[in-house]
This record gives structure tokens, C-alpha cells and sequence, in this order.
């Protein structure tokens, strides 16, 4: 295998479902945050990706996609089963979002997760040349950094979590939490979305692992592992310039009059996941048709809701749930040729979205808990019109870059029902400086600032030329 001066490694090859028999494929956006950051940054970008291909069994022989090479990692059946779907997204997942579902603990699933991680560090050892950087994503792989570093002392390792890193009283539940603590600690840098983070993971090293640390550094025998928020961003240039283009302005207002032309269009875009707040949404929604605040053809509410994980039980009750609510709502306060709620579980191309969002009046993202959400981000960037109104959850990393929002605490149903009358009922000039300012954030921060300010502090040898690498437009 070729070997390579920047290395990404993260649970998932950034690839489409279907792989040719030639093993070519194509790179695609999946709906998730990860893949959707990572791409405008990589794109052109002579890197190694390691990753899985997304299904059980031999690793596919793959061609490279643009500039990357991609090198899968393969895991069998019962690795997907206990590492994927088990620890990472059974036990870390929901015990990193507040534990807003129960974290189930399984003994055989931390096995799985300790093989698969060793896995990818020796993936990542094998392609990286002397002195490479190697950077690794979220909390699949947290305990890669200390393992790559055994392996290879020489590469300079970055860690990113993109999803919330708890406070000691939910990270402490943890069985093997000093083990994950000191895997992320083989990092040269830890990067967390918030300051908040930072802050939580300098005192579980100092109170479970008896570690020096302040909220930005942590001494680990001879070395310091620097520690900081990196707030994640959007490729502002690109979602801005697709929600001017003549044909995704076109398909907003076809969008409109396929809708009803109703007065007012609320869209909500999510993965199907507990974490997104979807079922407090929908029942904000029709207490307000109940309470006659809201009257089907005046208001539509468009819910995109894309499946994932469907191999766990709680995401298909989930999704079950969510449809059984939809059908109730529609049926009990749609008319033929004027429904309540749309509902969408399908993956969009960019122009689609993009057109989704300037239909949109008020865009509604609402989780329990968030690292940080990028559809917020993407809908400021769409709104060159500064029009529509931002409803956004206080516990979603967004809000603090984003307090012009109309914030709203997703578990207070009162309380979202009146924040989501109030952005419905804004005053156009109140919603357009409210706009403006949040497009002033977005444009001095999208994701090459973040790229920029996180390789300069992981890398102060090679970062000017990595950065100019990953940054070039
Ligand atoms: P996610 O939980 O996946 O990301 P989010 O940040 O909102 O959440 O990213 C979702 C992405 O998928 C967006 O770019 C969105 O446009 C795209 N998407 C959603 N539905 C889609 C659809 N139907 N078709 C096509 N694309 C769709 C995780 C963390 C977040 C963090 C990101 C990045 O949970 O908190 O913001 O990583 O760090």
C-alpha cells in the first residue's frame, strides 16, 4: 500500500452503497455531519481515508475517489453487530447526549470495539510515511490515538469528537472509562466542538487519571496533549452560491406550489435518531392544530427524517413511532390535497436541500442534545435573502455561535409551541437582522477556518503546507 503524508480515519469510507464489481464508487455526501464536513475540506486533497466500507465481511478492493485513496477496513458480521451498533452506538452514543435513552453496557461489545479499534491503528500505521499526520474522527475510534502511538511514535496524531463529550457524572458510568480516556490521550491534540467539552475532559483526567490538566492542556508522562474547542462548520461559499442558482430558486417555488402555496412552510432536516427531538416536534406541531393556533393549508409542516442505524431496535421503534404520529396527524387534521405534515425518508442531492431551505420560513431543528448540527448552519448559509426564521435548540452546539436564533428548550413542549408561534409570526425586519447577524458568524467561520485553526494547533511542522493542501478551493 502507497503511503501517504495526511491520513483521516474515521469509522465510515466516505462511499456510496453501491459498489461496482470493479470496485469503483462513488464518493458521496451520506446524511450525516462527518462525511458532509469532511468533503468540501478533502475533496482535492491527496489523502489516505481509512475507514469501513459500511457492510459485514472482506474489505472491497476500491479505487481512489478524486484525489483520496480510500483503504477500507473490513469487520465481520459480529464486529458490526458489537462494536458498531453496540458500543458506539449503544453505549457511548446515547451516554454522550445527555443518556436522553438508557446506555446499555455489554462486557463482549468493549472486546469488539477494542479489536476494531486496534484494527484501524494498524491500518493507519501501515499507510502513513515517516512524520505523517494522522487524524482521527469522533468516538468510534477513541482509543486509536494511543494505539497508533505505540505503533508509531513518529506521526503526529489529531483526535476530533464530534458529538458532545459528557460531564464527569455521566462519563464516570463508563466500566472502561480510564481505559477510553487514556486512548483519546494518545493524541497530540484533542479537539472537542465546545469549551464546555474541554473543560469536562480536563477533569476526568484529572480526577480518574490523576493527570496535570487545565481546560487546555494535559500532561501525560513527558508529553502534553493540547485539549480546545473547534467549533465544526459548513462550506458557506458552496451552499450559498446553490441557493442562488436560477434552477434551485426555480425548484423552491415548484416546492411552494406543490405544497398548496400555503402561507407559511416549516421544514425539519434529520437523521431518524432519538438525539433530534423528532417525536417532541411532531407533538408541538399538532397541539398547535389542536389548539387552532395552526390551521392545515395555512401552515405545512415538511419533516425529512433519513433512517440509519435500523439494526438497532430503538431506531426502528423510533422510526415507527415517528410514522405512527405523522399518519395521526395527517389523518386526524389533513384534507385530500392538503396535508398536515410531509413526510421524507429519503436521502437529497445539495441542489434539493439547498431548495428546501429557501422554501422554508421557519427551519426547525430542535434536538435533545447535539455536538454541534449542521443543518442550522446550512440553512443561515442558504438564506442570502435573510428571510426565515430560525428555530433552534439550546442544546445543540449551533446555538452557542448562533444566539439570534429563536432558541428553545425542545424538552419544555409549552415552551417550544410558543418559540415556534413567535418565529412563525416574526416581524420581517426582527427575522432579517436576526439573519444578518448570524450570516456575519457563518462567514468569518466555515470549514476551512475550522480546518485552519485546527491543523495549525495540531501541527506546527507541517501545518502551513497541509493547510494550504486541505484549505485550497
Ligand atoms: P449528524 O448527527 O449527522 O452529525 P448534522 O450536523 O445535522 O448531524 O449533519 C447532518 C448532515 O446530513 C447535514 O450536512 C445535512 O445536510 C445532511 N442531511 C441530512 N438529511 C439529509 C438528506 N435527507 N439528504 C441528504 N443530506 C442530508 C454529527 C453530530 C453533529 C455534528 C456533525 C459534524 O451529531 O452534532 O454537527 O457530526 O461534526
Amino acid at each position: 500500500m502507497q503511503q501517504s503524508s495526511l491520513v483521516v480515519v474515521a469509522n465510515h469510507l466516505p462511499i456510496g452503497g453501491n459498489l461496482a464489481p470493479d470496485g469503483t464508487s462513488r464518493w458521496r455526501r451520506s446524511p450525516g455531519g462527518l462525511s458532509s464536513a469532511l468533503h468540501p475540506l478533502l475533496w482535492h486533497t491527496p489523502a489516505t481515508w481509512i475507514g469501513w466500507a459500511g457492510r459485514p465481511g472482506a474489505a472491497p478492493a476500491l479505487a481512489d475517489v478524486g484525489e483520496v485513496r480510500l483503504c477500507p477496513v473490513p469487520m465481520t458480521d459480529e464486529e458490526m453487530h458489537d462494536h458498531y451498533e453496540g458500543f458506539a452506538n449503544s453505549t457511548l452514543w446515547p451516554l454522550y447526549h445527555d443518556a436522553v435513552e438508557q446506555p446499555v453496557h455489554h462486557r463482549r461489545w468493549w472486546d469488539a470495539y477494542l479489536r476494531v479499534n486496534r484494527r484501524f491503528a494498524e491500518a493507519a500505521a501501515e499507510v502513513a510515511e515517516a512524520d505523517a499526520t494522522v487524524w482521527v474522527q469522533d468516538y468510534h475510534l477513541q482509543l486509536v490515538p494511543r494505539l497508533l502511538r505505540e505503533l508509531r511514535p513518529d506521526v503526529r496524531i489529531g483526535f476530533f469528537l464530534h458529538v458532545p463529550f459528557p460531564p464527569p457524572e455521566l462519563f464516570t458510568q463508563l466500566p472502561r472509562r480510564a481505559e477510553l480516556l487514556r486512548g483519546m490521550l494518545g493524541a497530540d491534540l484533542v479537539g472537542f466542538q465546545l469549551a464546555q467539552a474541554a473543560h469536562n475532559f480536563a477533569q476526568l483526567a484529572t480526577t480518574l487519571l490523576g493527570l496535570e490538566a487545565t481546560d487546555r492542556q494535559v500532561r501525560v508522562d513527558d508529553r502534553i496533549v493540547r485539549i480546545g474547542a473547534f467549533p465544526i462548520s459548513i462550506d458557506v461559499a458552496e451552499m450559498s452560491g446553490l441557493a442562488e442558482r436560477p434552477d434551485v430558486l426555480a425548484r423552491a417555488a415548484q416546492l411552494r406550489a406543490d405544497l398548496g402555496n400555503p402561507r407559511q412552510v416549516i421544514v425539519a432536516v434529520d437523521r431518524m435518531d432519538y438525539t433530534k427531538g423528532i417525536e417532541q416536534r411532531l407533538k408541538a406541531y399538532r397541539e398547535l392544530l389542536e389548539d387552532g393556533e395552526l390551521r392545515v393549508g395555512e401552515t405545512v409542516l415538511v419533516q425529512v427524517a433519513v433512517p440509519g442505524r435500523e439494526g438497532i431496535l430503538r431506531y426502528r421503534r423510533l422510526r415507527e413511532r415517528v410514522e405512527r404520529e405523522v399518519a395521526r396527524i395527517n389523518g386526524e387534521f389533513g384534507r385530500v390535497g392538503a396535508m398536515a405534515v410531509h413526510y421524507l425518508t429519503q436521502p437529497f442531492d445539495r441542489p434539493e436541500l439547498a431548495a428546501l431551505y429557501r422554501v422554508a420560513d421557519v427551519l426547525a431543528v430542535t434536538p435533545l442534545r447535539d455536538g454541534m448540527n449542521l443543518v442550522a448552519k446550512e440553512f443561515v448559509a442558504a438564506r442570502g435573502d435573510r428571510a426565515g426564521a430560525l428555530l433552534l435548540s439550546e442544546f445543540a452546539g449551533a446555538a452557542a455561535e448562533l444566539p439570534q436564533a429563536y432558541l428553545v428548550n425542545p424538552h419544555d413542549l409549552d415552551g417550544l409551541k410558543r418559540t415556534l408561534l413567535q418565529a412563525l409570526r416574526a416581524e420581517p425586519a426582527d427575522a432579517a437582522a436576526r439573519m444578518a447577524a448570524m450570516r456575519e458568524r457563518l462567514h468569518h467561520h466555515d470549514i476551512r477556518a475550522w480546518a485552519r485553526a485546527y491543523l495549525s494547533a495540531l501541527d506546527s511542522r507541517h501545518g502551513p503546507e497541509l493547510l494550504a493542501r486541505v484549505t485550497e478551493e
